[in-house]
């Protein structure tokens, strides 16, 4: 069986890895971290992803994976590492060119050098040039380069990368052909076959298409709050249009990948970016429109209360997105540190999601139950739109300011069409109290 050294052990390489031993491949997870080789070793996955630990337990059980920090010759090489953006947000390709030196060490006739990670248009082609430099073996015939961006879903990765369609952008043909047969052996979409170039393009165009969607969404929230309408209830219902298909507002983008990749293009495009940079400052600003807003609405609970005790804020959810136990780059968790310094406020966190131990590390506090957090607080910001949230029911808080960002409260419309007319105007109950605090502010 062919033998697959995968580079960088993260959220990309580790799940990479064990599906491709799954999928009957000899694996090697090649990665400069001791310590997390060593987790790995003894089946503790490092991250966190559903299935995610059963599945490494079992493969280093059939020996079908180890993982090292000594670089092994293979026959498929899937560079995974990070590719985060400098402070002057230009991309630093640091990392892939540290995987391009380890390789050039082992690298041998008839190899396949795929890139996974998301890089600036042009990057695959210079990976290519800097490994024919280093070997001295001819790049597109003495071995193959190609980049095939990943594109799973933290959550769902295990099924989204047996299950999405990839692209595969080789810098030859053969390249193409020879990164087609890894791939075809455990993918069961379309495989779409292109050069390197197209492929980087792609990837960096559909995050950036995301992150514009999601600043659209955004500014008509600011909008619909300035007409005391609910944002959510506008959307929805002008997303009826057979045509439309807007996504949702929120206290802001997080995660590695929708809040960095527009940079990529914008650094190679300067002149041809205005939107993304636009979308760029919109999705960075709303967490920062958060907290003001935020502590408006305290000043106003204070003089209503003529109270001198801080206010009790209960925050709804810490990560990045719903459902997910992932902290990275959240906004969430960027507006609770801010509110957290605020004399004025005892933050109460309730974050079903997050070891307590994690928020105990963050906050000095440990997560209050949902029951609780309700019962107790002045102020209710709802961050994340995580699933236990939602039998959360008006009439219960309706003593509360209620800071809604992310739909939670929003009763959608019912689907048939004739039960609509019997419960209109239904859906505009919940929305009161968001406009009232939110207004002037966004
Ligand atoms: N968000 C909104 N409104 C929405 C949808 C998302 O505000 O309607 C926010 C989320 O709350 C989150 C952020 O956007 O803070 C990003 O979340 P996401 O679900 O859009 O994306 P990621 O970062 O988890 O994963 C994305 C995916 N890309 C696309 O959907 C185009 C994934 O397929 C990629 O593999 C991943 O980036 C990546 O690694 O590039």
């Amino acid at each position: 069986m062919k033998k697959v050294c995968v580079i960088g052990l993260g959220y990309i390489g580790l799940p990479t890895s064990l599906i491709a031993a799954e999928y009957g491949f000899d694996v090697i997870g090649f990665d400069v971290d001791q310590d997390r080789v060593a987790r790995i070793n003894i089946a503790d996955p490092v991250i966190e992803e559903p299935e995610i630990k059963e599945k490494l337990k079992n493969i280093l059980a059939k020996k079908k994976f180890h993982a090292t920090t000594k670089i092994q010759e293979a026959d498929y090489f899937i560079i995974a590492v990070p590719t985060p953006f400098l402070k002057d947000k230009k991309a630093d390709l640091s990392y892939v060119w540290d995987a391009v030196d380890s390789i050039s060490l082992v690298l041998k006739k008839g190899a396949v050098v795929i890139l996974e990670s998301t890089v600036p248009v042009g990057a695959t082609a210079q990976l290519a040039q800097k490994l024919e430099q280093k070997t001295l073996l001819k790049a597109g015939i003495d071995f193959f380069v190609a980049h095939c961006p990943e594109r799973v879903l933290p959550g769902n990765i295990f099924h989204e990368l047996v299950h999405n369609p990839r692209i595969i952008g080789g810098i030859n043909e053969e390249s193409v052909d020879q990164t087609k047969e890894f791939y075809k052996k455990f993918v069961k979409a379309s495989l779409y076959l292109t050069n390197a170039t197209t492929a980087e393009m792609v990837k960096l165009v559909e995050n950036s298409s995301r992150d514009v969607s999601i600043a659209f969404a955004n500014q008509i929230a600011a909008m619909a709050y300035k007409a005391g309408l609910n944002p959510f209830e506008v959307i929805e219902l002008a997303n009826k249009h057979p045509r439309v298909d807007i996504l949702n507002p929120s206290c802001g983008v997080g995660g590695h990948c929708i809040a960095v990749d527009p940079w990529f293009l914008i650094e190679t495009f300067p002149e041809q970016t205005q939107l993304l940079k636009a979308a760029r400052e919109i999705n960075d600003l709303k967490p920062l429109q958060v907290v003001k807003a935020t502590k408006k609405s305290v000043e106003e609970w204070k003089k209503d209360n003529k109270n001198h005790m801080p206010c009790k804020v209960l925050i709804l959810g810490l990560t990045y997105k719903p459902n997910i136990d992932d902290l990275r780059e959240s906004p969430a968790l960027q507006i609770a540190k801010q509110l957290s310094q605020d004399t004025d406020i005892d933050l109460l966190i309730c974050e079903p999601f997050v070891k307590n131990e994690t928020i105990n590390t963050l906050f000095g506090k440990y997560s209050i139950s949902f029951k609780e957090g309700l019962e107790q607080s002045n102020i209710i910001l709802c961050l994340v739109n995580h699933t236990p949230f939602k039998i959360i029911n008006s009439a219960t808080i309706s003593n509360k300011m209620i800071l809604d960002y992310c739909g939670l409260l929003y009763k959608p419309h019912i689907k048939n069409q004739d039960q609509e007319q019997l419960f209109w105007p239904a859906s505009t109950v919940s929305i009161k109290p968001i406009i009232d605090h939110v207004q002037g502010d966004l």
